[in-house]
């Protein structure tokens, strides 16, 4: 079977989210899904999130599309969940073109194209106006 794994903050799951999570899952059998903690957020700038890690964890739960969820922690995870989970395939979305190729050197590096129209910061300033 082949293992794919795929990481975000996935803060208002939304159509973008979903896409990148089913196209990720179409590479293999088998999808795990890392969500990075509100600490994580945090520390690379990202202040602003509408949902903390419990309730972004819980909407990837009922999305439905994830065979297993993790958290996300610290800097350098990624290697050691990919060794530790034996993952094939790492995936993410286009807007970090070239980012992860580093991670190629212990598994399958894929970039997905990204839905273009739609973000999470675009919700939160939708939730800002009502
Ligand atoms: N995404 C997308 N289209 C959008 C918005 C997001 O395809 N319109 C994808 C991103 O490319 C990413 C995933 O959805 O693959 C999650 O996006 P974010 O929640 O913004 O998380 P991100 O900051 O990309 O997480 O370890 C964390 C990851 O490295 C990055």
């Amino acid at each position: 079977s082949r293992r794919v794994i795929t990481y975000g903050t996935f803060d208002l799951l939304h159509q973008g989210h979903l896409n990148v999570l089913e196209r990720a899952k179409a590479l293999g059998d088998y999808l795990i899904v890392g969500v990075t903690s509100d600490i994580f957020d945090a520390n690379r700038g990202k202040t602003n999130l509408k949902q903390n890690l419990l309730q972004r964890v819980e909407a990837i739960r009922k999305s439905g599309l994830a065979d297993e969820i993790i958290v996300e922690e610290y800097v350098g995870q990624k290697i050691s969940d990919i060794q530790r989970l034996d993952v094939d395939v790492f995936a993410i979305g286009s807007d970090w073109e070239g980012k992860f190729d580093y991670l190629s050197e212990y598994c399958q590096v894929v970039y997905l194209q990204r839905t273009e129209g739609i973000s999470s910061t675009m919700l939160r300033a939708d939730l800002q106006t009502v």
